[in-house]
């Protein structure tokens, strides 16, 4: 028989000149520092052996896009390849950089920026971009390999609401399935799913359900012989379907570049909806084998498709998005009304259309910590918005510190969900005890009052490809002394974070960039640019606030829907100058927004020694937010306000002198209001 790998040709490769001064950051998902300048990168998604530490070249997703900052001037390099490729950033060679495809066309985009924004817009533009979520699947999630009994379930639900700690997801991993196999129960252990999930629904609780990529080998079980009968799986050279272990035993594995294979994949799902599951969490979709142990299938497994035969090294990087692909059409077609909610450990660019990515299997320990900020700022970078690393780390033992540390973090991370490994000591919020438990249940209060912005956040995401967390360098590309700073972020463009990624540590230093800005906790104010010392002591993460810039704050809840989000209360620190802030808001769910049921507004603020003027622009869109009040809360006002004004009317007001602020509360409309606070 003829060596098929015979057919594939040569590798391709375009070399460009390194110009002096370019920096390249991006690269998707990635450990090790913010800025790749100098280093090969490797695509080619794999399951990586446990614990990835700064090292490890490629994981789980590939996405072959890099940006490139010059002298405050932005491009974007991307290979849109599926097959194995290689960045050779000036790593070879300090004159040149190459970009490079193991097999297939040579097919790459440049993108001229000269922002990062516009080169990301343009990027997304071609590989798509992050839909809209579901507002419930920003809270706060729960999750654990595995919880193992219904019974377990219900006894961590009630634990969130006695401890009036937030949560709105739980997550059921591989034990709930009955041997392993995929869209299955255990029935012993989850005898009736549809009774406890409708219970866990009554509380407020939303359940995702893990779906793998293998399908165990098995006369009696039906999803295994449709697929075989409906000839959907990848094969051996010789024709048979190819079969390896995973968590069930011998498996084979749909080929998802197959239109039949994946509409059939996502009709499997009904039976999971029809027990009231809400979301799906694709696991193992490397597709990540067991023979050998973290590998994938071999260069030569064929992929019938659709016609088009192809081999598996052509195809590789793209398994795991084509799998998710499958997961979120089928939820569009079995539940048009609702938003899908996928999450992925693998993917290939353009993933974002389909699912959000988490960082998979990383470890309980502060140097992963510290590594996720990387990790998700080079995905955002790289069109995945939606991202999110395990609050507390997955392998190993975490600690109570590390737990409260990383969840300090983990409120401002787009995808927020504790995860751990089996054998490894529980890490729910209380079971370390004071301080930490109270401590973590105010910084997932504190979350869940910041998601109206959060969801502003995912709104411009969803329309400009703009991540919500962001390198310095995103909003100061001509302050060169951002590209560096790698541990710290912006979350939109009003907080500035700079989490605590060390044992014992209360100061760290930041970076503040040019403009003013207010510290969350204490009030001070910093003119930047300027590198300070932050003091950071535990469940008080290092936190700015962008002057002038309005940020919408929820009443506390401990689930989205739990009490009507009313009032609505804008924070605003004022200094002199102007800052401009948005906000979106809709039905949550849903499709109605795209016929016009949202509102958004602007919130303009401008200040000078003598006057603080703000004005909630007239808002556009036909939604009617449940909010009937506004509560302006303007805060470091150091004198009382000689008067303050509503459309030119006297209104009521309260001034705290203890706490320098100003709060005006004010009937919620739709019409243009301006609020004048006069100094004497
Ligand atoms: O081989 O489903 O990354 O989150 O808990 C391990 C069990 C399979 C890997 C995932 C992890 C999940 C685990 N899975």
């Amino acid at each position: 028989m003829v060596n098929p790998l015979a057919i594939l040709g040569t590798p391709t490769r375009v070399y460009k000149r390194h110009q002096p001064g370019a920096r390249y950051f991006g690269c998707g998902e990635r450990t090790g520092e913010l800025e790749k300048t100098g280093t090969h990168q490797l695509f080619w998604n794999i399951d990586p052996p446990r614990g990835h530490t700064a090292l490890q070249n490629n994981l789980y997703v590939s996405i072959p896009f890099t940006m490139v900052m010059a002298d405050g001037q932005a491009w974007g390099l991307f290979l849109d390849s599926p097959a194995r490729v290689e960045f050779d950033l000036a790593h070879e060679d300090p004159q040149r950089s190459w970009f490079g495809a193991e097999n297939g066309d040579l097919v790459y985009y440049v993108f001229c920026g000269p922002t990062p924004q516009a080169v990301l817009e343009r990027y997304t533009e071609l590989t798509g971009r992050t839909p809209l979520p579901p507002l419930w699947s920003l809270g706060n999630g729960q999750s654990r390999f595995s919880y193992e009994t219904a019974e377990e379930v219900r006894a961590l639900a009630r634990a969130f609401r006695e401890r009036d700690i937030p949560c709105d997801t739980l997550y059921l991993d591989i034990d709930c399935l009955d041997g392993y196999r995929v869209f299955t129960w255990d029935n012993t252990r989850f005898p009736d799913p549809e009774g406890l999930l409708s219970e866990l629904r009554e509380m407020g609780f939303h359940v995702v359900c893990i779906v793998d990529a293998g399908v165990k080998v098995d006369e009696n079980y039906e999803v295994y012989t449709e697929g075989r009968e409906r000839d959907l799986y990848c094969k051996t050279p010789q024709g048979d379907d190819y079969q390896n272990a995973v968590w069930p035993g011998v498996c084979v594995f749909p080929d998802f570049t197959n239109p039949q294979a994946r509409a059939w994949w996502g009709d499997l799902h009904q039976g999971l909806l029809d027990a009231g599951i809400m979301g799906i969490w694709s696991d193992m979709n490397e597709p990540a084998l067991f023979i050998p142990l973290n590998s994938t299938m071999p260069s030569d497994v064929i992929h019938p498709g659709d016609g088009k035969a192809r081999l598996h090294t052509q195809v590789h990087n793209a398994y795991g998005s084509l799998m998710v692909q499958a997961a979120r059409e089928g939820l569009l077609r079995l539940q048009p009304q609702q938003r899908p909610f996928v999450i992925s450990r693998s993917g290939y660019a353009g993933v974002q259309r389909h699912a959000l990515i988490w960082t998979g299997d990383n470890s309980s320990t502060w140097e992963h910590l510290a590594m996720s900020l990387t990790q998700l700022l080079n995905l955002g970078l790289s069109g995945v918005g939606w991202a999110g690393a395990d609050v507390g780390g997955f392998y190993g033992d975490t600690s109570g510190e590390l737990l409260t540390r990383w969840t300090e973090f983990g409120i401002f991370q787009p995808f927020c969900r504790n995860h751990s490994e089996k054998q490894t000591r529980h890490q729910e919020p209380w079971v370390f005890g004071e301080p930490y438990t109270s401590t973590i249940r105010d910084l997932l209060k504190l979350r869940q009052r910041l998601l109206p912005y959060l969801y502003t956040l995912f709104e411009e995401c969803h329309h400009t490809g703009a991540p919500l967390l962001r390198p310095l360098f995103w909003h100061y590309p001509e302050d060169t002394d951002t590209y560096g700073a790698s541990d710290q972020f912006l979350c939109g463009d009003a907080l500035l974070v700079a989490p605590i990624t060390h044992p014992g540590a209360e100061y760290r230093h930041v970076y503040l960039p040019a403009g003013t800005w207010f510290h969350y906790w204490a009030g001070e104010r910093f003119e930047g640019p300027a590198h300070i010392l932050a003091h950071a002591p535990l469940g008080q993460p290092a936190l700015y606030i962008r002057a002038n810039t309005a940020i919408p704050f929820w009443p506390a809840m401990n689930y989205v829907g739990q009490a009507p989000a009313d009032p609505l209360t804008l924070i605003l620190y004022p200094a002199s100058g102007s800052g401009n802030a948005a906000l979106y808001e809709d039905t949550g769910d849903g499709y109605a927004y795209i016929e016009g049921e949202y509102a958004r507004r602007t919130i303009l603020c401008e200040c000078d020694e003598k006057q603080i003027r703000v004005i909630l622009g007239e808002q556009e869109g036909t939604f009617v937010p449940t909010c009937q009040r506004l509560h302006l809360e303007l805060r470091e006002v150091l004198t009382t306000p000689a008067e303050i004004n509503l459309d030119d009317q006297p209104i009521a007001w309260y001034y705290d002198h203890e706490q320098r602020r100003v709060s005006i509360n004010l009937a919620a409309t739709a019409n243009e209001q301006t609020i004048e606070v006069l100094f004497a």
